[in-house]
């Protein structure tokens, strides 16, 4: 057997918690063992192991891609590594909460769904990105031309996406008569639980309205607000994880120090004493989930697309511009913060300087390409209705214009120098077609404006709007990104 985290002694700094991992049940079953849940929820509920006694493991399975990490991860023992890397320091901990782990692809559909339809799981999580839930953020409706959704309507015994796999293991639970389990989103979307719940509902109704009152009555869809910055891994974070760890670690993750989850607390079958380890249980997450959504996913998406676009590879890159910087502040403070209702005690001004030092850390290697990727899923929490809601009250909002008109430049897939960009995104394809047939030209913006999923229908009949967000799209394609950024300053 190779050598692996499981099996060789670590270096003597990296943190260890002992706890009798043979007590643990898959209670948890989460899809999307992608980079956040390893640097989040994973690791939550490691630190809440180590502080009670507990039998709260977590079952891991990806839906789509990951595989190999799947199998990396089975052959160390379900054990892996989170190297939290501030500014000057580094603290590399192992997380041992998972129990087991499956893939469709390697073990077959029924093995998940037979998992999903165990007693003891009383829990399902999600990250499955925004795209995961096949809903139109427009209108908020399960978005039933989504080929995935399409294909398991008309095969929801094998399904494929999320949704499926999680109606078809309930509709097996109440044939059994087996407990209903919380479904729980920790993906950054607006009302993650209720959109979730949406999402579900609609699909099981038009399978079966019964299966449908059933979770209803059931299940309940807690809303949460997640925040942690993890970077997609590349081989350089896994070369420096290795010198830390000792060892080389497939499955290690980087992110940064910072953590918060605020949840809902609405499980209908138990859930795991997450306080223990800093998780807040509350009784109403929306404020906190539209505060980080608009303060840091939408600056995050600001700088992406305009970062992106003037040459930074990462946000703490485009972070050293100073320009960039007092831009991303002021768009937290001046257009994002007075569109929020926050809970008394949350200091917003704190919270925009502490969001700015994060994005500078040196160490986190967050790249702006990845930020970008599927805006057509992240502009309407992040910036869209915070526009709205300026454009009702008649106040300035000339960051969130330049953002958006940089999210518009950006998916034209092509950069300030005529290099191709690789937009990843699931409507890339209506992109492609409308710049086709316009070219490199302002007259884009009428096009994308009339997206519905995306863009409300009253902004196409905002004159004055359109006429703004076609002059900064015009600032962008003649001065770039980086003159544009410069000239919010005054
Ligand atoms: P990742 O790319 O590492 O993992 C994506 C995961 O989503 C994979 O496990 C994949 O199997 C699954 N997935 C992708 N498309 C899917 C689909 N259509 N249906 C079902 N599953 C699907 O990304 P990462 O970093 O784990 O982020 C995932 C999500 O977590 C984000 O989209 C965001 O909503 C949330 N999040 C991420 C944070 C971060 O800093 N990385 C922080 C806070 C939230
Ligand atoms: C980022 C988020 O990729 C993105 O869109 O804005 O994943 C961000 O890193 C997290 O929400 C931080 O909690």
């Amino acid at each position: 057997m190779s050598k692996n985290i499981a099996n060789t002694a670590l270096n003597q700094d990296v943190q260890q918690l002992g706890y009798d991992r043979s007590q643990l049940k898959s209670k948890i079953v989460h899809l999307g063992f992608g980079a956040f849940h390893r640097g989040h929820q994973a690791l939550i509920t490691h630190e809440m192991l180590a502080q009670e006694k507990s039998d709260w493991g977590i079952f891991e399975i990806n839906l789509f891609g990951g595989e190999a990490l799947i199998t990396s991860l089975r052959a160390q023992d379900h054990q892996y590594s989170v190297s939290e890397m501030g500014a000057s320091n580094t603290q590399v901990k192992v997380i041992t909460s998972i129990v087991g782990s499956l893939h469709p692809e390697l073990d077959g559909k029924e093995a998940v769904l037979s998992k999903m339809s165990e007693a003891q799981v009383a829990i399902v999580s999600l990250t499955i990105t925004e795209k995961g839930y096949c809903v139109d953020l427009g209108s908020s409706t399960l978005d039933v031309e989504n080929a995935l959704i399409k294909a398991d309507l008309k095969t929801p015994h094998a399904p494929s996406s999320a949704i499926g796999y999680i109606v078809e293991a309930l509709r097996r639970r109440k044939e059994k008569n087996i407990k209903a389990f919380t479904v729980m989103s920790c993906d950054n979307v607006q009302e993650n639980g209720a959109l979730t719940k949406i999402a579900v509902l609609s699909f099981a109704r038009l399978l079966d309205k019964n299966l449908g009152q059933w979770i209803e009555d059931n299940v309940s869809f807690p809303c949460t607000m997640v925040d942690r910055i993890v970077p997609a891994v590349t081989e350089q974070t896994l070369t420096q994880i290795e010198s830390d760890l000792g060892v080389y670690d497939p499955c290690g993750i980087a992110c940064e120090p910072f953590r918060q989850w605020i949840i809902e607390d609405n499980f209908v079958n138990g859930r795991p004493n997450w306080n223990l380890a800093g998780a807040t249980f509350v009784e109403n997450v929306i404020p906190f989930e539209e505060m980080k959504l608009r303060m840091l996913n939408g600056s995050h998406s600001f700088l992406a697309y305009l970062g992106y676009l003037g040459g930074y590879k990462h946000i703490c890159d485009a972070m050293q511009n100073e320009a960039y910087e007092k831009a991303t502040l002021a768009l937290m403070l001046n257009e994002q913060a007075p569109t929020l209702n926050v809970p008394d005690g949350v200091d917003l001004e704190a919270y925009a300087h502490l969001l700015i030092a994060r994005f500078k850390n040196p160490s986190l290697k967050h790249q702006t390409w990845q930020i970008a990727m599927d805006g057509s899923q992240k502009l309407p929490p992040r910036m869209i209705h915070s526009l709205c809601v300026h454009l009702k009250n008649k106040s300035a909002h000339k960051a969130l214009i330049l953002g958006i008109a940089a999210w518009m430049r950006y998916v034209s897939c092509v950069d300030e120098n005529k290099i191709s960009i690789d937009v990843k995104d699931p409507l890339l394809e209506t992109f492609v077609g409308i710049y086709k047939e316009r070219g490199l030209d302002k007259s884009v913006v009428k096009d994308l404006l009339a997206i519905s999923s995306i863009f409300p229908r009253e902004l196409l009949r905002d004159e004055a709007f359109v006429n703004d967000l076609t002059n900064a799209f015009q600032l962008l394609l003649t001065e770039g990104a980086k003159s544009a950024v410069a000239s919010l300053e005054g």
